[in-house]
């Protein structure tokens, strides 16, 4: 059968296009990547970006300028192994349904390698420290070798990243209505969880609920290892195990997102098990939920994400201050990284293709601004240390997050993943039903 996740290319025909303004005499080299063991295949992100196109062991190659500027290399048609690894769309199938203006058998890359590097004075490909480096390194050394007494030098190399990642910042009106699909299908799986949450479920147990919502809703995947965290587990912020009982009482926080047409959500929300926030509970998250509300306020074309950090930091350290946790003045805290025992991350960062996404946060020392189009996160968070014993007991072990993903536009912004309830009252509301006893 069949399998693609784009079914419209003309977006990817578009961003060829850009790439192409982006080079001069020079050539792109994309690896899609191999299949390994067991795991199920994704093609690399920097390949799908440019093509659409998904299977392992495939090459693009854009040589703007020349005759067949979109090249792409990719296995052959072969019944015997499409019993085994599914449908392969061939070289016919390249051309035909992925645009391609040349379609070459992937075994023959090297071969006709040097043609492609005939004339270039650099090369895009981005150095991985495989085999495969050396390969390409020895086509460029022979293709040199190839002119003659030139006295030329090796072409560079340069990351795509270079093009790419830029690109990637600054999102098409396609690419936003796609991650808007991921965001809200996200969104709307986190609510659906909360609705089912009770108090003395596993931590896995949740996990599975979170993927029956996810795969229903049409995620394509879990967009990166999702973070279940009850209790105290909270507090560790790269919390991986997934695999703790809860008891009544437990706050639990979970991170997720899920993907589809290869963009990621990134979601966390902070919630009692039991549907009901202690006092110390709704202490910590009412004041993680103001500074998260304000902080989102602020995103807007022309202000800076490291301004955004930086009253994050001022905001949590001055209600930490408020809450007897920090002694003396914001002031002294800022400098003395004091905050940093409760809250010792970043704002946020870039969110696309990869959860952590590519782009450069600043430039020539300067922290960029925002601009329509960045999707950006912002997740402000507390965490009380289990053993903190300056702090009132029923402070301790408590860990809170609360995040969503912010579109920036034109005249401000858009919180793609509201539909995930984070108001205390809603939270309970929908709780409610899961928690009452029958
Ligand atoms: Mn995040």
């Amino acid at each position: 059968m069949k399998n693609r996740t784009f079914k419209n290319l003309q977006e990817f025909k578009a961003r060829r296009e850009k790439i192409a303004a982006s080079m001069k005499n020079s050539v792109m080299i994309l690896f899609s990547g191999e299949e390994s063991g067991w795991e199920r295949f994704r093609a690399n992100n920097p390949f799908v970006y440019v093509t659409g196109f998904e299977e392992p062991e495939s090459i693009c190659v854009l040589a703007p300028g020349t005759d067949k500027p979109f090249k792409l290399f990719v296995r052959p048609r072969d019944p015997s192994k499409e019993i085994w690894d599914g449908y392969r769309y061939g070289l016919e199938g390249a051309q035909k349904e992925f645009g391609a203006d040349i379609a070459y058998d992937v075994a023959d890359f090297y071969k006709e390698l040097p043609q492609i590097l005939n004339g270039t004075d650099k090369v895009y490909y981005s150095l991985d420290g495989t085999e495969q480096d050396t390969k390409i390194i020895r086509a460029i050394k022979h293709y040199i070798s190839t002119l003659g007494r030139t006295g030329r030098g090796m072409p560079p190399i340069h990351d795509p990243k270079e093009i790419l990642g830029e690109m990637r910042v600054v999102k098409s009106a396609q690419e936003i209505e796609w991650h808007k699909e991921a965001c809200e299908l996200s969104a709307l799986s986190h609510k659906a969880v909360m609705a089912q949450v009770k108090a003395g479920m596993n931590e896995k147990e949740v996990h599975a609920i979170l993927f029956k919502e996810f795969f229903s809703r049409g995620a394509h995947r879990e967009g990166y290892f999702s973070i279940i965290a009850a209790g105290a587990n909270a507090t560790i912020l790269h919390y991986r195990d997934n695999n703790s009982p809860s008891k009544d009482g437990d706050l639990l926080l979970i991170d997720a997102g899920a993907e589809k047409n290869y963009l990621t959500a990134d979601i966390t929300r902070t919630y009692p098990m039991n549907g009901k926030y202690t006092p110390a509970q709704k202490d910590v998250y009412s004041r993680v939920l103001k500074v998260q509300k304000a902080l989102i306020e602020m995103v807007k074309p022309g202000v800076s994400y490291i301004d955004i950090q930086e009253a994050a930091r001022e905001k949590l350290t001055t209600e930490l201050i408020d809450m007897g946790f920090l002694k003396g003045s914001v002031s002294e805290n800022l400098k003395s990284k004091a905050y940093s025992k409760y809250y010792p991350h970043n704002i946020g960062h870039f969110l696309g293709m990869d959860v952590h996404d590519n782009g450069l946060y600043s430039v020539n020392g300067v922290s960029r601004k925002l601009e329509a189009g960045m999707v950006v996160t912002i997740e402000p968070g507390l965490y009380v240390p289990e053993n903190d014993d300056t702090v009132p007991e029923e402070y301790r072990g408590i860990g809170v997050r609360i995040e969503d993903d912010i579109l920036v536009t034109p005249n401000g912004r858009e919180v793609m993943t509201a539909a995930a309830p984070k108001e205390i009252a809603d939270i309970e509301a929908l709780m409610a039903g899961s928690n009452t006893l029958t």
